[in-house]
């Protein structure tokens, strides 16, 4: 057992099309723990830090551009290898090639408007929850 956490975003264009709930609930139903659940909107400087291993790609202004066009869901799943199961249950990053059962295979049809966000190392949760999170905003272990 290597209990993990993983930091997972609802992006804009999940909220906008009122897939809050749906992808909750594929991650309760699975059995991870939300241990921080909250909506935001993000700064342009948030949004920067957060995308900061992106800064030097051809996308980057259109992503931070993006993650800036409306609020967020973000939330702190625990469980058992949570960040690999976590992005085996979002699919590929282009939705297009996302397989279907995942939530961007299910939803997504864009490498940009891909519905979610999550971890993908450890490394990479510490670095995004020091951005979204305050360490008291997480609820101790149920
Ligand atoms: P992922 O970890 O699957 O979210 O994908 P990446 O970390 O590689 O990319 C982060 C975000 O950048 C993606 F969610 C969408 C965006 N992106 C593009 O817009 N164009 C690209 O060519 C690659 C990524």
């Amino acid at each position: 057992m290597a209990i993990q956490k993983t930091l997972v975003l609802v992006k804009p264009d999940g909220v906008r099309r009122g897939l809050i709930g749906e992808v909750i609930r594929r991650f309760e139903r699975k059995g991870l723990k939300i241990r921080a659940l909250k909506m935001i909107w993000l700064s342009k400087e948030e949004a920067e830090r957060f995308y900061s291993v992106h800064r030097d790609k051809p996308f980057f202004k259109d992503l931070v551009d993006f993650i800036t066009s409306g609020p967020i869901v973000a939330m702190v799943l625990e469980g058992d290898e949570a960040i690999s199961v976590v992005r085996l249950m979002i699919g590929a990053t282009d939705g297009r090639k996302a397989q279907p059962g995942t939530i961007r295979g299910d939803f997504a049809l864009s490498i940009q408007d891909n519905v979610v966000h999550a971890s993908d190392s450890e490394e990479s949760f510490e670095r995004e929850f020091a951005v979204i999170f305050k360490e008291e905003e997480v609820v101790p272990p149920y």
